[in-house]
């Protein structure tokens, strides 16, 4: 009797907060209201110690959401120097990194900090 009261009174409260979790997704979900961005796509080519593009400045919009695609031949990590600072790691052959956005205008420098390489300065308006 006891065991099948906690089961129900267990069942209750997962519920609950299955349902709490729901509410919080949606109110947090709210940047997904403003307008909708197209993706901004920036291909990188990393071949030994040259990178391309290398430091061009490429104009997004805030809250835009931002993909690198990464072509190279070894593995690496890109440096985004947004705040906070993103770190994402490639592999070699082709990959694209999980999209990004930056939510205030102004410059953000793109790195390799293995090759020592600005690749592209993200002017954020
Ligand atoms: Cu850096």
């Amino acid at each position: 009797m006891i065991r099948r009261a906690l089961a129900a009174l267990t069942l209750v409260a997962c519920t609950a907060g299955l349902t709490a979790c729901g509410d919080d997704d949606s109110s947090g979900d709210g940047s997904g209201d403003s307008k909708e961005l197209p993706t901004k796509t920036i291909n990188v080519t990393v071949s030994g110690d040259s990178v391309t593009p290398n430091g061009d400045r490429v104009d997004v919009k805030v809250d835009q959401p931002i993909e690198l695609v990464v072509k190279a031949d070894a593995e690496g990590e890109i440096h985004v120097h947004s705040d906070p600072e993103k770190e994402l790691e490639y592999g070699a052959g082709t990959t694209t990194l999980p999209p990004f956005t930056i939510d205030k205008p102004g410059i953000v420098e793109v790195e390799s900090h293995a090759l020592e390489k600005t690749i592209v300065q993200l002017e954020v308006k």
